[in-house]
């Protein structure tokens, strides 16, 4: 088994520092020696934001860079930690996902914004939108030559939505399973994964650690209350794996400045990713 693990240390598509640290953070609570324990062949590269004075350049830059050195040879499972979730626009445009692949979203948040609909301009809450051809075609939206299918892409775990995102889910048919969804609908659980595994074999998730709830991970940059437990999360992917193959992944959000009093989101990450690669 091989493991291509793309360290990108972005921090420029929100505000906190730290969060750039993310992938030095797991490798210090032993990422790299459980990956060869569970008998992995691990290769690693590191990418950082360039400070550009332009947000938009500083992007392009990193999904270049990473076109550059992206190895899609070989079955290799591919995985991108952050950083903040502004890496998404690279490793999904990097991809080449295909109308036979399906995105999934597990975040407390839609990342569906656009520049024009956006109230905070943060740039890690509007991959999501662009991977999907939504936003305007002279600014970021030039990243995606190729576009993901609303239709293949499921939401899971939101609960905190800016008003025009919720108008862009309804209209754009993406799969939504809210955490409000998850809590209320014990068959929201069968019913996803039977959507999921018709429409594809092969799985990019898109993993932002806020899906969890607050409490579990104060180390993040936008907490958020009400979220997923550990064991939602788990049996979820649990399940998943016995559907599909996750081919890609991205791992996003843990910023170890927030969490210095007991390690919490970086032990809880830890043991989510565990969980995902074993
Ligand atoms: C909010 C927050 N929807 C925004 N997004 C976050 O700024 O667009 N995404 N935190 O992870
Ligand atoms: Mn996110
Ligand atoms: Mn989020
Ligand atoms: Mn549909």
């Amino acid at each position: 088994r091989k493991i291509n693990i793309y360290n990108l240390h972005t921090h420029i598509g929100q505000t906190k520092a730290g969060v750039e640290f993310g992938p030095d953070y797991l490798k210090e609570l032993g990422l790299i020696g459980r990956l060869i324990d569970l008998g992995y062949e691990v290769s690693t590269f590191d990418l950082y934001d360039t400070y550009d004075f332009n947000k938009f350049n500083s992007l392009i830059t990193m999904k270049n860079n990473l076109e550059k050195i992206l190895d899609l040879k070989d079955e290799a499972l591919q995985l991108f930690i952050g950083g903040d979730h502004s890496l998404s626009f690279s490793s999904l445009s990097s991809l080449k996902l295909d109308e036979n692949s399906v995105v999934i979203w597990l975040d407390a948040h839609a990342d569906m914004n656009t520049v024009s609909t956006s109230p905070t301009g943060s740039l890690h809450g509007m991959p999501l939108a662009y991977a999907m051809g939504y936003g305007e075609e002279n600014d970021i939206l030039g990243i995606f030559d190729k576009k993901i299918k609303s239709d293949n892409v499921f939401l899971i775990g939101q609960r905190a939505i800016d008003k025009q995102e919720r108008a862009l889910i309804d209209s754009s048919g993406v799969h939504f399973y809210g955490a409000e969804i998850i809590e209320k609908n014990p068959k929201w659980l069968e019913e996803c994964l039977s959507e999921i595994s018709t429409r594809a074999r092969k799985v990019h998730l898109s993993f932002d650690i806020d899906s969890l709830d607050s409490t579990l991970v104060p180390g993040t940059g936008t907490p958020v209350e009400n979220g997923l437990s550990e064991t939602t999360v788990l049996d979820f992917i649990q399940k998943l794996k016995d559907r599909v193959r996750i081919t890609s992944m991205d791992f996003v959000e843990i910023n170890p400045y927030l969490d210095m009093k007991d390690k919490r989101t970086g032990k809880q990450a830890m043991r989510i990713i565990e969980e995902i690669l074993k």
